[in-house]
Order: C-alpha cells, then structure tokens, then sequence
C-alpha cells in the first residue's frame, strides 16, 4: 500500500476513535437521589419511574417528558448497576404489588437499595445531533429507609445540643404521653454515676419504643437515631445504645454521661457519616417527596416539625456553604424538586393548594437553595394513582369527591376529602375538628398500565435537559 493510502486510512481510523470517544463522553450517567422521610412515597415512585419509562412511555401516558413527547426516546431498560456492594431495587416485587389484583403497596424499605437504568435516546438538537443516531443516559436512583435521612442533621449538633432538642421535642403535648416511660425513667437516671453497661441498654430499649411508639402514631419525621427504628445490620450493637439526657453540670470522665456522648459521637463518625459519604456524594439531582396530608391529619405540631426536619435536612445538602458537606460529601447537585406526594388522596380542584402549602413551608430553604445557584421547583404529585376524580351531586349541590378503596377497607367509596390550606395555619386557626385525608390502595391497574399524576412533569424538570 503507498504511503498516502496508509495515512488515508490511519487518518480515517483517528477519525473513528475520536468519533467514538466523543460519543462516549457525550453518554451521561445521572444520579437522582429520591429523598424523603419515612412514608413519603419514595419505593413507590422508583418502582412507578421504571414501569413508566420501561413499559410506558408514550407521549398520551407522559405529555410533558419532552423525550417521549417528541417520539425521541428509543427505548428504556434496566442495566447492571454500578456500584456492587449495594443490593439491587427489587423492581419486579414492587411492581408485582402494585398490578396485583387486588392491588397493594409494596413494603417498607428496610436497607440500602440501587437500581440503574438506560435510556437510549435521539438527540432533538445541538453537536449530538451530528454525532451519532443515539445516545444513552444512565439514570442511577437509591433506595434506602426513610429514617436514615432523619439523621443527618445530628453531624451538625454536640451531644449536649441534640439531647436538648430531642427532650424538648419528647416534653411537648401531642407526644407526652408516648414519652412518659422514658421521661419517667430519665428522671432518676444517675449521669455522674459510674457506667452501668446493662442500665444504658435497658434505657436506650426504653427510648427505642418510645421513638417506636411515636412513628406509630404520628408523622414525626425528626425521630433519632434513625437506626433504632431500622437498625439494619446494627441490630443489637451498642454503638445504638444511647439516649438524649440534660449534661450535667460536671461531665467527668467514666461517667455515664461522658460515655454516652461518646456513643453519640461513634455513631455519628462510624454510621452516619459513612452513610452519606458512600451513598449521598455526587448527587446531580434530588427530588424531595413530601408527605403533607399525613403531617395534616396529625395535626399543627407535626406539620411545623415537618418544617424544620425539612429545613434541617436541607441545610446539609446546601451546596457548598455548609463546612460539613463540603468537607464530606462535595454535592454536586443543581436541580431540587420539592413535590407535595399522594395529591391523589385531595380533590382535583384543591391539588395547587397542596403546592402552595409546600411552597411555603419552604420559603426559607428554597431561598438558600436559590442563592447559591440551585434551580427550584415545587408541585403536587402521585406517582401512583390511587383515586379517581368524582362528581358527586347532593341536594343539587355538585361535590368534587374522590373515588378509591380506603387502605385496610374493602369496599370503593366516593369521598370528600378536606380542603387544604395554602398556607401553615396558626395554631389558633387550626380546624377544630382537625383534618382527614384518606390513604388509598393503589387504583387497580387496566391492561397492566398504572397512573399517575404530573411523573412527567417530575422527570421533565429533573432529567429533561439531560436527554437533550
Ligand atoms: N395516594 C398515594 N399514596 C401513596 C403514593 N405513594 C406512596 N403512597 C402511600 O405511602 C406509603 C409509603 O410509600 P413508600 O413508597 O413505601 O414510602 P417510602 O418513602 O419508601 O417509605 P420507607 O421505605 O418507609 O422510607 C404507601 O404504602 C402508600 O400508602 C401515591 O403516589 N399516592
Ligand atoms: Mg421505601
């Protein structure tokens, strides 16, 4: 071959390799944390994600998802994960649940749980276009109990700080009497004493039902540690076996309360920080389920909690302002989207309420967030469609009702749900008889196709220019 066709052709080879190295870089991974406290719906939105995206994605099912809208995405399949030490999402169980007939939510989470998956898609505008016909994205989402998100905010706090917020928050009204076993015990608890190994245990089981008690019967979201309501593979280990108590005046060493605090400190060192480190770091996106309705129906203080569990666990992931998390976690992430979950169980008129209620218990975080250059978003949503919007005429008036199954009930009924407020009410402005929002069993699926309200326009914020 003559020298000018060996250049020729090493010239055309070049060309291939930076074609494909090109292309390569162009292929984007995507890591959306799905974060919310205990309940909020965050299993339930993975699973409904996947179905929609693997098995639904046509332009009628998902209007707003520019990708799908404009016929551009190819198709969407799950693909081994990345990271091998995390168990996988159990996508087909939970999706199992939701189609089965009757239909059923799929369980609680219980550990830290990974799922991948690959979008192929063609490119609507810009270099890619000229690239190559498609490309991928590949979307990795995480799984983990709600509860473990509660303990973040304790890296920020000393023993002696967190123990007074904690008893503060046990000692209020709505949760007196779920506390009083341990409030009574504490009371005569010895901190100076020297330490008495099975005395910590025995007390630490006491405050353990008591946070227990309270995930019962409200929706506290700030109930730490965490792990004591979903110890994980800490089942047992002492490192859990701590409790918050008023510091003493002289907190000497081999005390009992100077090895608690030690205890306080291991586990925020030893469970808390490598939790984040391992699973929270390199965040792109987050979307923050919020279960309001339930915060609602438990009354003035779990809503104002939930308020300050949001602003606190907001403040860590704020992007580098906090010494913490620049030190810890480098986030990266530069879209949050706030979404008011189950707006289902709400008449179809009343779900911007839902939104704007969100919106303005976020206020001052969404502010924070806004300012160091994070774009926002807030909306209602239901990742999975557990009612049908009715109209219902009594005594010639017409009433927007809501149509499902009551959770544990066995019959479908027409329900007029409370109107939300658009704003936190004042404690003296609170409904007197409260308010009762209903949980529905999923709708039943039609031709194994499952409902939503408003997923797309969660994916269009959050993945949208990503599949560009
Ligand atoms: N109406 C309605 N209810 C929902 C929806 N998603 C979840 N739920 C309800 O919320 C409950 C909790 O949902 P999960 O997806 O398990 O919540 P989670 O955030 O994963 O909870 P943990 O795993 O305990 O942290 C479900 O059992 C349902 O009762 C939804 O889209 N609409
Ligand atoms: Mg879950």
């Amino acid at each position: 071959m003559s020298v000018s066709g060996l250049t020729a052709r090493a010239l055309q080879k070049l060309q291939q390799t930076t074609h494909k190295t090109l292309t390569r870089s162009l292929d984007r991974h995507v890591k959306l944390a799905v974060t919310g406290f205990s309940g909020s719906g965050k299993t339930a939105f993975i699973t409904a994600l996947v179905k929609h995206l693997t098995t639904q994605a046509t332009a009628q099912n998902l209007p707003f998802l520019e990708v799908v809208r404009e016929q551009r995405l190819v198709a969407c399949k799950q693909v081994p994960q990345s990271a091998l030490d995390i168990p996988s999402f159990e996508y087909h169980n939970a999706v199992s649940h939701l189609l089965a007939d009757p239909p059923s939510w799929p369980p609680s989470t219980q550990r830290i749980n990974t799922l991948t998956l690959a979008l192929k898609f063609r490119s609507g505008k810009g270099v890619r276009q000229h690239l190559s016909e498609t490309h991928t994205v590949y979307l990795e989402l995480i799984d983990y109990p709600g509860e473990w998100l509660m303990d973040l905010p304790m890296l920020n706090q000393s023993f002696a700080q967190w123990s007074e917020q904690q008893l503060r928050r046990l000692a209020q009204p709505d949760y007196a009497q779920a506390s009083a076993p341990f409030l009574q015990l504490l009371a005569q608890f010895d901190a100076h004493a020297t330490v008495n190994e099975s005395e910590l245990a025995a007390m630490a089981s006491v405050y353990a039902d008591v946070l227990k008690q309270l995930k019962a019967q409200t929706r506290l979201a700030q109930l730490q540690p965490g792990r004591m309501l979903i110890p994980g593979e800490l089942d047992g280990a002492p490192i859990l076996q701590f409790f918050p108590l008023t510091a003493p005046g002289n907190t000497a060493e081999q005390t009992q309360y100077h090895h608690l605090e030690q205890r306080f400190e291991a586990y925020k060192k030893q469970v808390i920080t490598p939790f984040y480190r391992e699973h929270f770091c390199r965040f792109d996106r987050q979307l923050v389920l919020v279960d309001l309705l339930s915060a609602l129906n438990d009354g003035y203080t779990t809503l104002t909690e939930t308020q300050s569990a949001l602003s606190d666990t907001l403040a860590m992931f704020r992007h580098g302002k906090s010494g913490i998390l620049s030190r810890l976690f480098r986030p990266s992430i530069d879209k949050v989207l706030f979404a008011a979950n189950k707006c289902d169980s709400v008449a179809l008129a009343d779900q911007d309420k839902l939104t704007r209620l969100l919106h303005s218990l976020l206020l001052p975080s969404e502010n924070e967030l806004k300012f160091s250059g994070v774009e926002i978003d807030t909306m209602a949503i239901s990742s999975v469609k557990s009612t049908q919007p009715k109209q219902v005429t009594e005594q010639g008036e017409t009433l927007s009702c809501v149509y499902g199954k009551p959770v544990g009930e066995s019959n479908y009924i027409s329900y007029l749900p409370p109107i939300p407020p658009e704003h936190l009410p004042g404690v003296q402005h609170w409904p007197k008889q409260g308010y009762e929002f209903l949980s529905f069993e999923p709708f039943p699926a039609y031709q194994g196709q499952i409902e939503h309200i408003r997923l797309d326009h969660v994916l269009q914020f959050l993945l949208g220019d990503k599949l560009q």
